[in-house]
């Protein structure tokens, strides 16, 4: 496989991924209505999303994503996918 297609895959795979994020509503992903996503609420709802992915946008480390660490994270998925 070339580095182009690898690069072209992967580019489509992140703008999969950045649609799924971007039609779920946090209130959906938070099952159980603490009112922050843990890693596993956030891969029931998008599968493909790395622990990696997820500590990336957790920033101040508490281990969920709160409504505003998502939010920024929707953002971020938008504007690499353009
Ligand atoms: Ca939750």
């Amino acid at each position: 496989m070339t580095p182009r297609l690898i690069g072209l895959i992967t580019i489509i795979g992140f703008t999969a991924s950045a649609a799924c994020a971007e039609d779920s509503d946090f209130a959906v992903i938070d099952t159980d209505g603490s009112g922050s996503l843990s890693l596993t609420e956030v891969q029931t709802a998008a599968p493909q999303v790395t622990a990696e992915e997820f500590i990336t946008y957790d920033v101040d480390s508490s281990g969920e994503l709160s409504a505003e660490e998502f939010s920024v994270w929707q953002e971020a998925a938008k504007m690499k996918a353009e």
